[in-house]
Parts: C-alpha cells; structure tokens; sequence
C-alpha cells in the first residue's frame, strides 16, 4: 500500500466533490472458475484499490459524506479460515493503514446503507456478476434498472485520469519490468519456437519480479489479429511476430508495450517498409504529445501519417487527407491510436469510454468503423498517462468485403493489395506522461528503430 495519507487525501477529495449522501464502493471477489473453491487469481477493483487501498476479497466501503467518515465493511477470518490458510494481516490492521474510520461486519452494509431513508447512494457500473447482484440486493431493484451515479464516475475519472508522482513511480516500475521482458522475448523468438514457449518465458521472467500480466499478452504472428489470443503456432522464418505484453505492479499499476520485430535475424524488405511506416507514424504522433491537444488529432495525423506511406508503397493512392477525412485508411488501422493507462491497462474502461475518453461537447464517435474504436478523443491534460500505438493490420476477410462493395476504391489498390493478404501487422506501442509542454516516455527505452532490434536479434539468447 502507500501510505496512509495518499488514501485520505484521495477521499477527501471525493468528498469535497459532494454535499450529502453515501459514496458505495464495493471490492471484488474471487471468482470460482469450475467449483466454488477453485478461483481464478483474485484482481481487487481499481476504483477500490484507489481509495482504499486493500487487496483482500469481499470488502464494501462507504463514505458517509455526512459524517465525513469512511466505514469499510469486512469479515476478519474465522478459525476455519485460519486452519485453511493460515493467520494474515487482519482487515483491522489492513484499515489501520488505509486512515479508515470504523470497520463492521460485512452483513451490516444493508443496514448502514438503509439508515437514513432519503439519502441518496452513488455507485459506480458493476462488471463483475457477483457486484451486480450485490448492488440489486442492497437497493432492491432489479439488476437491469440499476442506475450507477454519473456525478460519481466524473469525479473518480477526474481524480484518477491526473497521475500522482508515486504513481509515476509505480507505472514506470511497471513498464521497466516489462522493457526487459520485450527484450527477452526478441532475443529468444527465432524459427521453430512456438509462440506460447515466448509468452511463458516472458511470464516467468516478469512472476520472478513479482509482477504478473497486467492482461493477457498476444504473442503471435497473425498480429493483424487484433486481440489474438491464439498462441500455438510455431513460427518460422520470414514471419514476423507482433508482441502486446504489460506487467502490473504489486500496488496494481500496469505497463501496455508492443513490439514487432522479425522471427528471423532480419525484416523481408516489405516488412522492413511498413514497419517503417509505423515507425513514422508513431513518432509523427509522440511529437505531438502535450497538454491542451485532443488525443483525436494526434489520432488522425497518425491516420494520415500512415496513409502517407501506405500510398508510397503502392497499397493506397489519391490524398491522404482526403483518404483519412472518409476513414479509408480503417481498412489498414481499424482501431484507435491509445488510450489511458493506469490501474487498468485500458484505465477505467469499467466506468464508461464516454466519461474517460469524451466529453459531452464532443462525445464519442459510437457507429463509424475504425474511430467508433478510439477510446481516448479529448484534450489532453497534465498528468494524464496514455499509450500511443499505431498499426497496420492486413485482415484478408475485411480487404476482401471492401473490395465486394467497391469500398473506397479511389483511395484503395485492391490489385496491388491482394498479393500481399498474408502481410499480417505490426504496431509499435510506448506509454506517456502528459506534460504541461510537452511529454515523458515512461520507463527505459525499448528498441525500436529496425537497426537497434537487429541489434537485439545478434544478440540472441539460445
Ligand atoms: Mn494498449
């Protein structure tokens, strides 16, 4: 944890923000994977873990905004549970450290809640089942007619989307760790190894640190694939290998880098020029990384970026501005540039891309393919932490449907195009602090011009 007056600080803030009421915040559980006593590793709710700071299962807190006082409800373990898994640090002792005024049992949070008839109760979205049915129960709706509080979403996000320094701190732990495991994985990945033999290397590097995965990493050659989380082939030379992998801190914080780079020694020369491509674009968009920009903007001058190059090489014609304007290039980057990092890796997705990524002025673009996947538009503020990540993606399926529907051909070589459905993709990503003028790479820099990951490949670990 940090230390206590970080989460009292934080508090009181969220209180500031409000004049009666109750603030619910409800902890995670661990949830059974195929009986009650088999569960997948426990993940406190970041929400939770921001405020409070406590890691352990089935805990609610309240912040009783009347009182000015925060009460955590939880269950010290019985001796049942302490025969089963030893004695740890109470929750007592745990609440000690996080400034909380009064602890109760776990069935008092109905009664608490309900003291006071016309006090009204924030809630921030439930993803997790369990909380929905929680929340339902606690105040008797049903769970499709829940109605999280938006005045309370805005002020987490606002809170959480400026970045303390110990949590730079913490984020840049996270991304060193995982700097070096990029590395590894580029010096080990050569032909014949399979894509999952990369993946547990990498997870046993980071576990010996003390850090899991802060998401499930892809690690596969069919990078065009954007969430692909197939990791069985084995790769062989002239393939490229895409590699998406972040570790998480022990305090929760994550890291989100990606790297392509060559199963072999070397690029062919058509990868070696759309990296190039990518390379450009991502740093077109890094220069641009400052307070008071939309993330938008920096978005589209990547989109345009890498139209630029697509039309050198022949995959797209006419001008790149006009090809952007009517989002032809979402046939080669159909996703968005970045998005906030944090204690999500995609931070605060739960609480909604609109109150995270958007404002009401300039909401979130929901029907068009390609920007409908920008999960970060706005502008940009001192303090926020964000991913920056272009790509190109040739997905045969999607190049094929266009070309049926004779979509954006004046901006598209389909002919040309069509001999190279097998290309794959490649993205480059890095993790930034926004400054006042400008910006921070977070962490040590990992290789990415094509010399210096040779470089890395002459090296390689047997
Ligand atoms: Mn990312």
């Amino acid at each position: 944890m940090f230390k206590k007056d970080i989460y009292t600080n934080r508090r009181n803030e969220l209180f500031s923000k409000f004049s009666s009421g109750k603030i619910l915040l409800l902890g995670n559980i661990e949830n059974p994977i195929n009986f009650e006593h088999n569960t997948y590793p426990f993940r406190q709710d970041s929400s939770f873990l921001y405020y409070i700071g406590i890691k352990s299962p089935r805990l609610a807190a309240i912040l009783d905004i009347d009182l000015n006082e925060t009460i955590l409800f939880g269950d010290e373990m019985t001796i049942d549970d302490i025969v089963w898994m030893g004695q740890q640090q109470t929750i007592a002792e745990k609440a000690t450290l996080s400034g909380i005024d009064k602890l109760l049992p776990f069935d008092q949070l109905f009664e608490y809640l309900h003291k006071s008839e016309h006090n009204a109760i924030h809630y921030l979205p439930p993803y997790q089942s369990h909380n929905k049915l929680l929340l339902g129960k606690l105040l008797n709706y049903p769970i499709d007619q829940l109605r999280p509080s938006v005045s309370l979403i805005q002020a987490v996000v606002a809170q959480r989307s400026i970045k303390s320094t110990e949590e730079i701190i913490e984020l840049e732990k996270a991304v060193n760790v995982a700097v070096d495991m990029h590395r590894l994985a580029i010096q080990m990945t050569k032909p014949g190894r399979y894509e999952y033999e990369i993946s547990n290397a990498m997870q046993h590097f980071a576990q010996d640190q003390g850090m899991p995965f802060s998401y499930p990493p892809i690690v596969t050659k069919r990078g065009e694939i954007l969430h692909n989380h197939m990791q069985f082939h084995q790769v062989n030379a002239g393939d490229l290998l895409l590699n998406d992998a972040g570790v998480e801190t022990a305090l929760g914080y994550a890291s989100d880098l990606t790297r392509t780079f060559p199963v072999g020694k070397r690029f062919t020369s058509l990868q070696a020029e759309i990296y190039e491509i990518v390379l450009h674009a991502f740093k077109s968009a890094e220069q641009l990384l400052t307070s008071g920009i939309r993330f938008k903007d920096i978005h589209l001058k990547a989109c345009e970026a890498l139209v630029e190059g697509l039309i050198q090489i022949g995959f797209m014609k006419g001008n790149p501005q006009d090809a952007v304007t009517n989002h032809a290039h979402a046939l080669f980057f159909q996703c968005g540039l970045g998005h906030m990092l944090g204690l999500d890796v995609h931070d605060m997705e739960d609480l909604g891309e609109q109150y995270v990524g958007y404002t009401e002025t300039e909401p979130k673009d929901t029907k068009t393919f390609g920007i409908k996947s920008l999960r970060l538009g706005k502008a940009l503020v001192a303090g926020n932490v964000l991913t920056v990540e272009p790509g190109i993606y040739i997905i045969p399926e999607l190049t094929q449907l266009w070309e049926q529907q004779q979509l954006h051909k004046e901006f598209i070589n389909y002919d040309f195009l069509k001999k190279h459905l097998d290309f794959g993709g490649i993205r480059i990503e890095d993790n930034y602090l926004i400054e006042e003028n400008g910006y921070r790479r977070l962490g040590k820099y990992l290789e990415r011009e094509i010399q210096e990951i040779y470089g890395l490949k002459d090296n390689a670990i047997a």
